[in-house]
């Protein structure tokens, strides 16, 4: 059952120079509403869990070292259609290849430093919020 809810980090890099309000307004005028936020850093071990689904993949080492390198804001957000149309306004993992006026096309450096993450289901955007947030913290 679609929840209507996402979840979304702003990464190491965008919050390092300084983004997390542009990329916040953004989502505002997207139309989504903040249901539960928080500033905090990863540990290395944190973050190697989190990104666990992607454990075989080339570039976990560097995903988890990165990830874990500076402060990041973890969201949930709400919206009707919020995964899919999240994952519009974010644009392409590779920056390069994100549609202009796309929140990565705008603010990401790079496919591993890309300013934000996406949840890609229903059911990720449970684990992940349910990762950084407890029952008390969601509105
Ligand atoms: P997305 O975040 O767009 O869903 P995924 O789930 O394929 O992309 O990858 C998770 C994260 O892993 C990405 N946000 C990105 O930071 C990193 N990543 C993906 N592909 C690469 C790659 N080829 N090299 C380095 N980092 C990558």
């Amino acid at each position: 059952m679609a929840t209507n809810r996402t979840f979304t980090m702003l990464k190491p890099d965008a919050v390092a120079n300084g983004y997390i309000g542009g990329i916040l307004k953004m989502i505002n005028d997207a139309g989504f509403r903040i249901a539960a936020m928080k500033y905090t850093k990863l540990s290395a071990e944190a973050a190697g869990a989190f990104y666990e689904v992607h454990k075989e993949r080339p570039f976990y080492g560097e995903l988890v070292t990165y990830m874990s390198s500076g402060p990041i804001v973890a969201v949930i957000l709400e919206k009707e259609n919020a995964i899919a149309d999240f994952r519009t306004l974010i644009g392409a993992t590779d920056p390069t290849k994100a549609d202009a006026g796309t929140i990565r096309k705008i603010y990401a450096k790079s496919i591993s430093a890309n300013a934000v993450h996406g949840s890609d289901s229903d059911d990720n955007a449970q684990i992940e919020g349910d990762f950084f947030f407890s029952k008390l913290e969601r509105f």
